[in-house]
């Protein structure tokens, strides 16, 4: 049977919901939607005329448009995992759809998403959607490699299958409903995916588990193509203030002949923009190439740093040091470009004082802003394996910064305390002043407007806390009766 109407959907841990506020700053109603979903919708629109996709981050899912559709392909990261089974069990209820899952959490725990849909497409969706859609019209078993279903009872996983290799879809943005309306409010941020995969196996990072250690690169054209049109999407709405583009590759200079490639390629084009990229702490000991991100018009660099201890490095096998990172953040400081740090907390070595020493740390060494996540563990990642038995529970929906796991120093309790104190003292009133009347233009406006985000955050997180205290209580008969073992 021939597919004539094609849904996807990016579920929100917080469906969108209209506020005041959201429109202004980074609120928690309020999320960039996926670049990979739309990748996925891009591609088959080519083939299918009547294919469009949702995403709860910015808009309601029109329920009456989707239940008649032959097909509903839901994706999501781990945060979101709750609401994309919600989403897909009301979509079996009422309707005769093919509901499909993938994505990243899908992905690396399909035997639990199994229940919730018919297939799940493992990995990278690029090169398999089209085959896996004609597998589905041909009627006959699903040949389609990289496929898990649950069959009799039991889980059937088809041949693997390898990650793309032509990663060049460039992004339709109109195929997003209620995209082109939302672009206005600018907590929306315009961003491009230029490569994929990372050399490095560091034990907590779920993403080289999907996309592999071997990194795929887009052609430097490609990626100012795409920039090219998401800029001009996003500023076809002229209310927006905020004009930077953020390049959300994990490990972008990996591959440095390539990534000096890229900047060439942005500067030969004339975009002029400001960009942020997100990096290891290595680019910061390449003057060639900090001078190309200055010269392309980069202005941040958000560097993954996230432990200040050494220990903790050589325990999740991040290589890295304290003293490689300090010298690292000063040397891109001296290029004039600003650096954001990427905190975890909650390491197996970390106890109370962790957050000041964060705080002081951000503030000694004028780290313009923070995003700190606390450990977390996803089945399929060697943490997982070590650390499995020390979740607190699986209600993945509160993996966005809660703690969620019995640390081995420190209560859980105390543990979420030490985020809150580390947030309030970065987006301390005195700081926001001191920005206010020292700071300028883009440091300025980033400053206020995450000074209200981390607000939002800390509300979220100290609602967590009562449940953490009864935790942290059982937490004492966790570990005795662990040391019985
Ligand atoms: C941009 C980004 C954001 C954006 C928007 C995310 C979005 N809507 O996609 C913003 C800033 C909002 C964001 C916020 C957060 N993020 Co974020 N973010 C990213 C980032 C850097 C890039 C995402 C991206 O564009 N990937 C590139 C595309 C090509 O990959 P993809 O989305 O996975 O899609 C491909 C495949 O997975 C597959 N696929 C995807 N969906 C589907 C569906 C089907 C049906 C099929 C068949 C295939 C398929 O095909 C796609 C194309 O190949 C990722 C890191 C990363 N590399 O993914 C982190 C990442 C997703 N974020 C993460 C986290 C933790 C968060 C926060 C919780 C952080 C925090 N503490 O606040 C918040 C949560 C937001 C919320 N809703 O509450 C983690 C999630 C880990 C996990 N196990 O799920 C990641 C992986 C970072 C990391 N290093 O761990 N994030």
């Amino acid at each position: 049977m021939k597919m004539k109407k094609i849904r996807f959907i990016e579920p929100g841990n917080l469906p969108y919901k209209k506020s005041i506020k959201n429109m202004f700053i980074y609120d928690k109603y309020i999320r960039t939607p996926s670049n990979g979903l739309l990748t996925l919708t891009t591609i088959v629109k080519k083939h299918i005329d009547d294919t469009l996709m949702y995403s709860e981050s910015i808009s309601k899912i029109l329920w009456e448009d989707v239940l008649d559709s032959d097909i509903v392909f839901i994706g999501f990261f781990t945060f979101a995992a709750n609401r994309g089974y919600e989403i897909a069990k009301y979509i079996r209820q009422n309707s005769n759809a093919i509901i499909v899952l993938g994505g990243l959490h899908p992905t690396l725990n399909y035997e639990e998403a199994c229940d919730y849909c018919d297939y799940i497409l493992l990995g990278e969706g690029d090169d398999s959607i089209l085959e896996f859609i004609r597998n589905i019209e041909d009627g006959i078993s699903m040949t389609t490699s990289g496929v898990a279903y649950k069959k009799d009872n039991t889980i059937v996983v088809t041949e693997k299958r390898n990650p793309p290799e032509n990663i060049e879809t460039i992004l339709d943005h109109n195929l997003l409903f209620n995209f082109k309306e939302m672009v206005k409010y600018n907590t929306i941020w315009p961003q491009v995916h230029a490569s994929r995969g990372c050399p490095h196996s560091c034990d907590y990072c779920s993403l080289i588990r999907i996309f592999g250690n071997k990194v795929r690169t887009r052609k430097p054209e490609n990626v100012v193509e795409e920039i090219r049109r998401t800029i001009s999407f996003y500023d076809s709405q002229s209310r927006r203030v905020s004009r930077v583009l953020w390049i959300t590759d994990d490990n972008f200079f990996a591959e440095r002949e390539w990534a000096k490639d890229v900047l060439n390629a942005i500067i030969d084009s004339g975009i002029n923009y400001k960009f942020t990229i997100q990096a290891r702490y290595e680019v910061g000991y390449d003057d060639e190439m900090l001078e190309l991100l200055k010269k392309a018009g980069f202005i941040e660099i958000a560097m993954g740093i996230e432990f200040l201890e050494d220990e903790a490095f050589k325990n999740y096998h991040k290589k890295s040091t304290y003293n490689d990172i300090v010298k690292s953040v000063k040397n891109i400081q001296k290029h004039g470009l600003r650096v954001r740090g990427l905190f975890i907390m909650g390491a197996d070595n970390h106890s109370k004082g962790v957050g000041e020493r964060l705080a002081n740390f951000v503030i000694e060494n004028n780290i313009c802003g923070v995003l700190i996540q606390s450990m977390y563990f996803v089945p399929g990642t060697p943490v997982y394996e070590t650390h499995k038995d020390k979740l607190i529970h699986t209600d993945w929906s509160k993996c966005v910064g809660n703690v969620v796991h019995y640390p081995e120093k420190i209560s859980p309790y105390d543990l979420q305390k030490e985020i809150i104190y580390a947030s309030r003292k970065i987006y301390s009133i005195r700081r926001l002043f001191s920005n206010i009347f020292k700071k300028q233009g883009v440091d300025r406006i980033l400053f206020i407007g995450e000074f209200f985000w981390q607000r939002s955050v800390r509300l979220d997180l100290r609602k967590e806390l009562p449940f953490l205290k009864k935790a942290s209580k059982e937490s004492g008969l966790y570990l005795l009766k662990n040391s019985f073992k």
